[in-house]
C-alpha cells in the first residue's frame, strides 16, 4: 500500500491542487492494480506533523510520497532536501509563525529524499509534463512536513519516501500533476523491487 499526501488550501490559495493530484493520481493507480491511500494534511505545524505521524505508524507503506502546492513555480518540482528549520512567511491555518525554530530539537540538519530523483525526472519527462529537481522545499509547512517524513522513517531506511511540490493549477492543472505523481510511483516501485540505482543525469540548478 502506497502514501500520497495533499493539502487543505492555506494563505491566498481558495483551492489547493495538491489535495485533488493526489486523489486522481490514487484513483488512476487503483486502475492499474496499485493501491493508494490518498490523505489531507492541514497546513499547520503542528497538526500536520501529528496527522502524518500517525498516518506512518497506521501500517507498513511500501512508499510514501507527500505533494503540495508551491505559488511561484512553473514545473513540478521533486524536491532533493528537507532542513531541520521552521522560518514561517505567513502564518499558519492556525495562526502559527515560528521563525528559525528547529522541527526536530535531536534531529540531523537536513535529510535527503528517498526517491530515485532522476528516475522520475526523466519518466515525468517522458510524460510530457514539465519537471525539475529542486534544492529547496522553502521553510514553511511543505518542508516541516517533508523533515517529519524523513525523520518518522529514518529507521526504515527501505521505505522510499519524499515531497513533490506542484505548480498552482493556472500554471499545470491537478491532472498533469497527477498524471506526474503516477509516473513518480510506477517508476519508483519498479526501482524499488528490482533493487536499481538512480539514474546519472544532470539536474543542476542555481537554486
Ligand atoms: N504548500 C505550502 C504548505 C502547504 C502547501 O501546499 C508550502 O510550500 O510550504
Amino acid at each position: 500500500m502506497i502514501l500520497l499526501t495533499g493539502f487543505e488550501p492555506f494563505g491566498e490559495h481558495d483551492t489547493n491542487p495538491s489535495r485533488q493530484a493526489v486523489q486522481i493520481a490514487a484513483r488512476e493507480l487503483a486502475q492499474r492494480g496499485t493501491d493508494v491511500s490518498a490523505e489531507i494534511l492541514p497546513v499547520t505545524f503542528e497538526g500536520s506533523s501529528r496527522v502524518l505521524r500517525e498516518l506512518v505508524d497506521s501500517r507498513d507503506w511500501e512508499l510514501i510520497v507527500c505533494v503540495g502546492v508551491a505559488g511561484g513555480r512553473d514545473k513540478v518540482s521533486l524536491e532533493r532536501v528537507a532542513i531541520n528549520v521552521d522560518d514561517a512567511r505567513i502564518p499558519d491555518n492556525d495562526g502559527a509563525s515560528p521563525i528559525d525554530e528547529p522541527i526536530a530539537a535531536d534531529g540531523p540538519d537536513a535529510y535527503f529524499s528517498r526517491l530515485p530523483l532522476k528516475r522520475g525526472l526523466v519518466a515525468i519527462q517522458e510524460a510530457g509534463i514539465p519537471v525539475e529537481v529542486s534544492n529547496t522545499a522553502g521553510t514553511y509547512v511543505c518542508n516541516h512536513v517533508f523533515y517529519e517524513l524523513m525523520h518518522a522513517l529514518r529507521d526504515q531506511p527501505e521505505i522510499p519516501a519524499g515531497f513533490v511540490h506542484i505548480p498552482v493549477a493556472e500554471m499545470l492543472s491537478a491532472q498533469d500533476a497527477a498524471t506526474a505523481l503516477v509516473a513518480l510511483v510506477e517508476t519508483t516501485l519498479r526501482a524499488r523491487r528490482s533493487q536499481l540505482k538512480d539514474l546519472k543525469v544532470s539536474a543542476g540548478a542555481e537554486h
